[in-house]
Formats: structure tokens, C-alpha cells, sequence
């Protein structure tokens, strides 16, 4: 390892040895600007520039006191790191989710720095979000709840400051009592504060979609640059939320397969594929914080697998779409054992670093997370502009942008993975980074 990645990852480790995730992501983008960082070390060091990158601009900590349905109080944690805005806004989901700690959401604004640098438009990287638990809980609640998660967060985010989204547990709903709250206490109507809005209010076509279907396009990319097709090939989806949902669809749509999807309960195996009608209900169930993939299994009889992974089950591709870390050694094996073609992440850092290594020592078409589910924020980028042109573009308009910005995330990581001669995902990292670095260069010391 470059001597002066050490020094700053080791340093990195010592000061906060419980971010476990966060050093996770670190060393994954640092290990593969090896050369870079080698041909510019002088630079870098003298301008501190690796140490700035690990550290947020800002980290915003506060209470959100909220009153349950029997009228007692409860006290939740809010989050919002402001990572990197030195190429745009400050731009990220907000997680609500039991998990949600400093160093898991530290992880995820790292990431999103290079993802949304890849991406080409102009928008820097955050995270946010709550250990509040959204699962099972009744309208008021979640409603109230987030009154007073925007109550604290509206004096520190704007169009030009840091614009939210969703991620797990915030869907269109909950981003929609975000932005009520906002116009509230600012009596102003800017709705490019959020993105992942309902389209009443200003919300993108094809944003609920983006990230899976951008995913899919990903794959795709990777698919004919080597000759391969998608029709009649068999996918294992994981998750059930919004990226599985927008990648079953999309997936299908190409003519592939669709057998499982899954939970953390276990999975569903469906031989010949989802149909069209199971992958709508995967809204229904996503609209009911009392529902959960067992409904949709009980709904169509399907089978469902108790307490397995998805990752056992012979398929030609592998789309993780559910969590962190979701996707092992073991899993990666049995993958490759059943003899997987490409593996893209739409999840956020779903693959553990081992099985990665494996992948691509057996020559598994990987696309990491940064790049394969881009399209996510790429859209929310594009709900921006619309917004502050105060105008809304077609579905066909969107997707198709949505299709050339996939493109160009596979085109420059592919540049720089064959400049380096570096993998596809150390190439996308190095695209993402470079983009990033060259902002803060010639911004001066922040
Ligand atoms: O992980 C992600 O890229 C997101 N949750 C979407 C972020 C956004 O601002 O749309």
C-alpha cells in the first residue's frame, strides 16, 4: 500500500475504530487510487488532500422528539453529514432506520461523493437520516415524526446548500411530509430543497424508477461490451423495496427472468419468473408499513425460503438490492459455483470485500454500487433542474436521459480501469475521485 494512503486510513481507524463501515468504504476507494495517489503524492500531501477527503464538512447531530400514538413522547437521534461540496449542493438520502449510527452514515455520504462525481452533474456528497424504526407504525406517527425531524433539519439544508432524498425507510410519503413541514417554517415554496417528491408536487417522472432501471442499463452496458445478452437469462434480485421493485421491472422489460426476491426473513424462488401483476404488488406492500414480503408470498403462493439468501440459487446475473454487506464469501462462492456472468450492486456496498476479490478473481463481471446504482440520485439531480426551471420534462425524456448518463458512468470507469489497468470498479472510483479532487485543488484549502 502507498505509504501515504496508510498513514491517512491507519489515522482514519485510530480516532474512530467503531465506524466499521466507514473505514470499509474508505479503504475500498483508497486501495484503488494506489496509483494516482502515487503519481501525484507531493501534491496531495502538501495540500492534505486525502485527509480532507475522510473528513465531512460538517456533521449535524440533533434530538427528534416525537409523540407515539399513546400520547407518549419519544426521543429518536437525527443525522445529516454534509461529506463533500465542492462540486455542488450537498447531495444525499435520508436513512430512517433502527441501524442508523454516525459511523454507517459516514459510509454512505463517503460513497455518495464519488457516485454523484460519476454521475457528471454537479452535486457533492451527504447522507442523513434517523434510528427511527418506520415499520409498524401508524400514519400519525410517521407523520409527526418527521415534522420534527424537519422542525431541527430546515435551517440547515436549501436548493443551493444540501438537498435530502429518500433512501431505506423515506419513500414519497414521508418526503413529502419533509417538504410540508419545510414550506411551513419557511414560508417559501422551494421545492428543490428535496428530491424523491410525489410528482403533485414537483416530484420527477421516472425518479421512483431510476435506480433500478439505471442499474439494469448498467448492466447492460457491461452486458454488450462483452457480447452477451440479457433475453432468457435467469437474475436473482435481493430486497423488496424500491431499487428491487424499479430492477424487476426494468429486468424484465429486457426479456431476463426475474427468481427471487427477499427479506431478511428469507427469500421467494420463482422458477419462471415474476409476472408483471407480482412485481406491482411489490408497491402495494411497500405502501403498508404492516406489510412485508411474506404477504406477496402468500398472495401468489409462492415459495418462500426461511432464513436463506437468495445467492444459493443458480442464475445467470446478481442484482444485490437490499443493504450493506448483505452478500458474502460464501454467497459469492456458491455464485460463481452455479456459474454467475455479472454481479451489479444496487444496494449500497451489499458485497463484502472478499467476496468482490472473489468475483473478480474468477472473472465475474462486477459493477460496483457507486457506479451500477447512480441513476438513483442521477434523477434526483434532474428532478433539481426541472425544479428551478419550473418545469417538468416527459417520462421518455427522462429515461433516456437517464440511459446516456449510464453510459458515461460506464465509459469513463471503463477509461480509467484500462488507463490504470485497474478493475472496472477500482476505474469508476478513480473517475469519481479524480473529478472530486480536481474541484477541491483549485478551490484553495477546504
Ligand atoms: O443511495 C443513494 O444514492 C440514494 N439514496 C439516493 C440519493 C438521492 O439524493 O437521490
Amino acid at each position: 500500500m502507498n505509504s501515504y494512503i496508510k498513514e491517512v486510513y491507519d489515522h482514519l481507524v485510530e480516532r474512530a475504530p467503531e465506524e466499521r463501515e466507514f473505514h470499509q468504504a474508505a479503504k475500498e476507494v483508497l486501495d484503488s487510487l494506489e496509483k494516482v495517489v502515487s503519481e501525484n503524492e507531493v501534491e496531495y500531501r502538501r495540500v492534505a488532500l486525502l485527509e480532507r477527503l475522510v473528513e465531512p464538512e460538517r456533521t449535524i447531530i440533533f434530538k427528534v422528539p416525537w409523540e407515539d400514538d399513546n400520547g407518549q413522547t419519544q426521543v429518536n437521534k437525527g443525522y445529516r453529514i454534509q461529506f463533500n461540496g465542492s462540486i455542488g449542493p450537498y447531495k444525499g438520502g435520508l436513512r430512517f432506520n433502527p441501524t442508523v449510527r454516525l459511523g454507517l452514515l459516514k459510509f454512505l455520504g463517503f460513497e455518495q461523493i464519488f457516485k454523484n462525481s460519476l454521475t457528471g452533474l454537479p452535486i457533492g456528497g451527504a447522507k442523513g437520516g434517523s434510528d427511527f424504526d418506520p415499520s409498524h407504525k401508524s400514519d400519525s406517527e410517521i407523520k409527526r415524526f418527521c415534522k420534527s425531524f424537519m422542525t431541527e433539519l430546515y435551517r440547515h439544508i436549501g436548493p443551493y446548500v444540501d438537498v435530502p432524498a429518500g433512501d431505506l425507510g423515506v419513500t414519497g410519503k414521508e418526503i413529502g411530509y419533509l417538504y410540508g413541514q419545510y414550506r411551513r417554517i419557511k414560508g417559501i415554496s422551494e421545492n428543490g430543497v428535496i428530491t424523491g417528491k410525489p410528482i403533485s408536487i414537483g416530484g420527477s417522472l421516472i425518479r421512483p424508477e431510476a435506480t433500478g432501471y439505471g442499474l439494469s442499463y448498467f448492466l447492460k452496458e457491461i452486458l454488450d461490451d462483452n457480447n452477451i445478452n440479457i433475453s432468457g437469462k435467469k437474475v436473482s434480485i435481493s430486497g423488496y423495496g424500491n431499487v428491487a421493485w424499479g430492477a424487476a421491472l426494468k429486468m424484465k422489460e429486457l426479456g431476463a427472468k426475474v427468481v427471487t426476491l427477499s427479506s431478511s426473513r428469507g427469500y421467494i424462488h420463482v422458477e419462471d419468473g415474476l409476472t408483471k401483476e407480482m412485481i406491482d404488488y411489490m408497491l402495494v406492500v411497500r405502501a403498508d408499513s404492516n406489510k412485508n414480503l411474506k404477504d406477496l408470498a402468500e398472495k401468489f403462493k409462492l415459495d418462500f425460503q426461511v432464513g436463506k439468501k437468495p445467492w444459493e440459487v443458480p442464475v445467470d446475473f446478481a442484482l444485490p438490492c437490499a443493504t450493506q454487506n448483505e452478500l458474502d464469501l460464501e454467497d459469492a462462492q456458491k455464485l460463481v459455483n452455479n456459474g454467475v456472468i455479472a454481479v451489479c450492486e444496487g444496494a449500497n456496498m451489499p458485497c463484502t470485500p472478499d467476496a468482490i476479490q472473489y468475483f473478480e478473481k474468477n472473472n465475474v463481471k462486477y459493477g460496483c454500487g457507486k457506479a451500477a446504482n447512480a441513476g438513483g440520485v442521477a434523477i434526483s439531480a434532474l428532478e433539481m433542474s426541472q425544479n428551478s426551471i419550473r418545469y417538468s420534462w416527459t417520462a421518455e425524456t427522462v429515461d433516456n436521459k437517464l440511459v446516456d448518463i449510464m453510459k458515461h458512468i460506464y465509459r469513463s470507469s471503463k477509461e480509467m480501469s484500462l488507463k490504470y489497468n485497474v478493475t472496472l470498479s477500482q476505474g469508476a472510483n478513480i473517475a469519481g475521485f479524480l473529478k472530486v479532487a480536481n474541484a477541491m485543488l483549485v478551490q484553495g484549502d477546504y
